[in-house]
């Protein structure tokens, strides 16, 4: 190889020149002659001389010096230089040209090394030197103007990349190629153009349509982000060509009616509709939800002809909820697809900039990103970043330099875009597929806009943030720039662009006219897919199932549950306190305990070909060690999974612990739920108490999702719950709040008291036909308490008993009856049997809801001299189920009101000590079994 000029000996090609150097001391013919001519005709004598790290001769030579003065001289430019490129790299996102309005970016005082990228720093003689651009080029020397003018227009134009933080070298060089190489810009042909156009166009004549035929309605209006929606169709056109078949859409209220009419193909007559509201309010009394709210589903067709089922996730008000709940739906539908499933399906979530910077929820789903039980092969994110949050300035907002700051937690490129420079985002909504299809990786895009109207279209913006909105009045839409720059590119003249709005605005128009004529507020598409056999409604109207099953089926289950694996090494306590009690349990030594019971529930179920899901903190093992799903060799560390050696062929098996998150992970498995009715997918509190950091997807999702959107969940909460002196935070799982909630059968929630009941409970949940959330209150201490174990006839017949009524030899003799619930059933029936009290029935009551009318009714009609009627809780009055179940044993024993026995009304759940709360538990079994006064 020749020298192109003594600029080639810089820093960067040290490692070369010296190798050149050392074979020419060697042999001055195996070098090119441009180098032996530089090194010099002779060879020198003595000790090499080192410059730079250079060994360069002995000093005595001329051509050396000068040699080494050269590069010496080009290595400290090329320093600058690599610092220089760097810095853009690092760092030029700072001062990209982002905000469509043009306010001033503050850049942080403390970001110093910004300075490197400024031409400034060079002076003119250094800029026409021939430089090495590291991989901004494909040449080895260019000039350095133009290699600062790539980096500036890679880096600082209407783009602004962050990827320097990314530890995996491979996909920093992919993207740093693709960037580069292209000055980030991708050079759309007239039909690419004409289609962003005509993106653009509908995006703005959606919302003008709406604001001059709906003045006063709430919209959520995009306009100031429109390029979000030419954004999305590019995600969908380039997805479909990388093999993208499903996507799954989560986004809140900014755009969503833009994204339902202009992405999912909703017929406008409907949204128009559904402003309008529905003819006859009778029709949706207390149910339905707003129009922003509703989810579709549609099937895109790619230009190339490929399929893509995109589907828009229904979601409550409650910003960032629906995160979790679509990384679900995908993770289910991935598992269902199979090999290639993540590449496949791809969640794409849409994001306020004040709602991801300040949602800790956001924090808690990226974190699922790259967790084996919980990825989806990378989400797209896209923040329609309007710079404010309703009224809310982003320095009030946030600490962060962006309101992206949060996803810096994951190894991923973050764009931010100037959303006036629509190619600029159809750019980066390309490279951000490509890259989640090649990487597998979350993307996020920051798409930097301004927000034309109030928070909503009726509020006045001027009060709050005058200053933003005197420029954005004056502000041309972002498809009027871009018709502009068309016209002036000679791509699509002015006149063309008009005649393209027209024509789209007189298509919503009539789209208009015709839900005047005849509105179509339709219903929420009924179950279909994978829902035909499923329903929801009365519980009553749909079957009971038998549960049991036989002994003969369930005996080599249990045998396998209490084998060692082979070779395997188990802690001794588990030999003992596991191993050993199933066999015993095997040999009828002992009932078949609550773990036994459980575990038989789950082996069942996926032996007949059920999906299982089970995951929580520490739900492996179980909080209180009595699970033991997975094994642990104590030498090796390997495990085992005896669960899954049970599942019929196919069935997906998976018991999992989970992050210590409750609201992500609730919403997540909600998610999954959605899409798999044919799965027991079940989340487990660590406690019960902490579920209530969940308590919002139990309020807008479970509890609601079927009146409002006619959505069907089987999900399963497993709530650990029980007052045993553990203190506030670890006896309640907060019941009151599940019943409250209650209504048009919406839920079930139960509190199983042995271990045949659980097992009846888990397998009535997948094999009756309706799917309704199951919320149940599991135990601790009945874990191991010998009476909530139950013998083998109880497991291979009947199903689960919402009541338990005791049936004692003379009923006549009963003159009070205890119902209760759980665990404090134990407590009574210990005390009553030691007091050899004949005049007191107990009678449990397993189901609280949907509430057993028709048991409790024959149980109360079962004592024919009966006078009273107690509910016997352990919560505090006001928690617990008694103010519920007040109200509803009224409804069928008026002549009998219930007489409440329990603890007095409290501000927190359970007193701190032990001895406290032996002292008030005696207290109220006491009461329970007094005679009356
Ligand atoms: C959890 C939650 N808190 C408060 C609100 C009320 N709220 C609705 S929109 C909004 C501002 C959202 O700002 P941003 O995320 O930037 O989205 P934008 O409306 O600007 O598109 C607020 C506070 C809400 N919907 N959800
Ligand atoms: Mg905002």
């Amino acid at each position: 190889m020749s020298i192109p000029s003594d600029t080639y000996l810089t820093g960067q090609n040290i490692d070369f020149i010296e190798t050149q150097y050392q074979r020419w001391l060697e042999d001055p013919a195996s070098v090119d002659a441009s180098w032996a001519e530089l090194f010099g005709a002779e060879k020198p004598r003595g000790k090499p001389l080192v410059i730079d790290g250079l060994k360069l001769g002995n000093g005595h030579n001329g051509h050396a010096k000068q040699v080494s003065a050269s590069v010496s001289r080009a290595s400290a430019l090329q320093s600058k230089v690599d610092q220089a490129v760097f810095s853009f790299r690092l760092r030029g996102h700072l001062l990209a040209q982002l905000d469509p309005l043009g306010q001033p970016r503050p850049v942080p005082d403390h970001v110093a090394d910004i300075a490197m990228v400024s031409k400034a720093h060079f002076s003119d003689d250094e800029l026409g030197q021939l430089v090495d651009p590291q991989t901004a080029f494909d040449e080895p020397m260019v000039p350095l103007s133009k290699l600062l003018e790539r980096m500036r227009k890679t880096y600082c134009g209407t783009i602004g990349v962050e990827m320097a933080h990314l530890a995996d070298s491979e996909r920093r060089r992919w993207l740093q190629r693709k960037i580069e190489f292209t000055d980030n810009r991708t050079d759309f042909n007239v039909k690419e153009q004409e289609r962003i156009l005509l993106k653009l166009t509908q995006a703005e004549a959606f919302e003008a349509c709406i604001h001059t035929k709906f003045q006063a309605q709430k919209r959520f209006s995009i306009e100031g982000g429109e390029s979000l929606i030419p954004m999305l169709d590019a995600c969908l056109e380039l997805g479909g060509s990388l093999g993208v078949r499903e996507v799954v859409l989560g986004m809140a209220h900014r755009g969503r009616l833009n994204a339902l009419a202009n992405i999912l193909g909703k017929p406008e007559e409907e949204i128009f509709s559904e402003i309008a509201g529905p003819a006859n309010p009778q029709d949706y009394l207390g149910r339905g939800d707003v129009k922003y709210h509703l989810g579709y589903s549609c099937d895109w067709q790619t230009e190339a002809g490929q399929k893509i089922h995109v589907s828009l996730a229904f979601n409550p008000s409650h910003l960032q909820v629906v995160h979790p709940v679509v990384e679900g739906r995908v993770r289910a539908k991935q598992d269902r697809f199979g090999e290639g499933g993540e590449h496949a399906v791809l969640p794409l979530v849409i994001h306020g900039d004040a709602a991801f910077a300040g949602q800790g929820l956001v924090a808690e789903v990226l974190n699922f990103s790259s967790i084996a039980g919980y990825q989806t092969g990378g989400t797209l994110h896209v923040v329609v970043n309007n710079q404010v949050g309703y009224t809310t300035d982003p320095d009030q907002g946030r600490s962060s330099i962006y309101c992206t700051g949060v996803a810096q937690m994951l190894d991923i490129p973050i764009f931010h875009v100037n959303a006036d420079d629509v190619e600029a985002c159809v750019h980066v909504m390309q490279i951000a597929t490509e890259y989640r299809q090649r990487f597998q990786t979350d993307v996020v895009i920051d798409l930097v806009c301004y927000r034309k109207y109030g928070h909503n279209e009726g509020d006045e913006p001027a009060f709050t943030q005058p200053k933003m909105y005197e420029l954005i009045r004056s502000h041309p839409t972002a498809r009027t720039l871009y018709a502009k720059k068309l016209d002036e590119q000679k791509r699509v003249s002015l006149e063309q662009s008009g005649a393209m709005l027209e024509r789209v605005t007189k298509e919503f128009n009539e789209a208009h006219a015709r839900a005047s004529a005849q509105p179509q507020v339709k219903e929420v598409s009924a179950m279909a897919g994978l829902w035909k056999e499923y329903k929801g409604g009365n519980d009553a109207d749909v079957p009971e199932v038998v549960t049991g099953v036989s002994e003969e089926t369930l005996r080599p289950m249990l045998e396998r549950l209490a084998q060692i694996p082979e070779g395997f090494v188990l802690h001794p306590n588990i030999v003992k306190s596991l191993i050993n009690k199933r066999r015993a349990m095997l040999e009828n030594k002992e009932h078949l305990d609550w773990s036994a019971g459980e575990m038989l529930a789950y082996a069942t179920l996926v032996s007949e070909g059920y999906s299982l899901r089970l995951t929580g903190q520490d739900t492996e093992r179980g909080t209180f060690a009595h699970r033991h799903a997975v094994l642990h060799d104590q030498q090796t560390g390997r495990t085992a999974f005896p669960l899954g050696t049970l599942a019929k062929n196919g069935t997906r098996v998976c018991v999992l612990n989970s992050p210590l998150s409750e609201m992500g992970c609730m919403g997540f498995e909600f998610g999954y739920s959605l899409d798999a009715p044919d799965a027991l997918v079940a989340w487990e509190a660590q406690f019960g108490d902490f579920a209530n950091n969940g308590q919002v997807m139990v309020d807008q999702f479970i509890a609601a999702a079927e009146d409002k959107w006619n959505r069907l969940s089987g999900l399963v909460l497993l709530l650990p719950h029980g007052y045993e002196g553990q203190g506030p935070e670890h006896s309640s799982a907060r019941l009151e709040r599940y019943l409250q909630l209650a209504a048009e059968d919406n839920l079930q929630v139960c509190y199983p008291t042995n271990s045949a009941q659980m097992f009846h409970l888990l397998r009535r949940q997948l094999l009756r036909k309706i799917r309704k959330p199951l919320v149940v209150m599991t135990p601790k201490g009945l874990l191991r308490l010998p009476e909530a174990g139950s013998p083998w006839s109880d497991f291979t017949q009947g199903t689960f008993k919402k009541v338990i009524a005791e049936q004692p030899a003379d009923p006549a003799k009963v003159k009070r009856l205890l119902l209760c619930s759980g665990r404090v059933f134990y407590d009574l029936f210990a005390a009553r049997e030691a007091a050899k009290n004949d005049w007191v029935a107990i009678a449990r009551v397993e189901q609280l809801y949907p509430f057993p009318a028709k048991e409790l009714k024959a149980t109360l009609s079962a004592f024919p001299k009966l006078e009273e009627v107690c509910w016997v809780q352990e919560e505090p009055r006001n928690m617990g189920s008694w103010r519920t179940m007040n109200e509803w044993l009224n409804g069928i024993s008026s002549q009998l009101p219930p007489r409440y026995i329990g603890r007095p009304e409290s501000a927190s759940p359970a007193t701190g000590f032990l001895k406290t709360h032996q002292y008030e538990q005696k207290l109220l079994v006491a009461e329970a079994l007094a005679r009356k006064a």
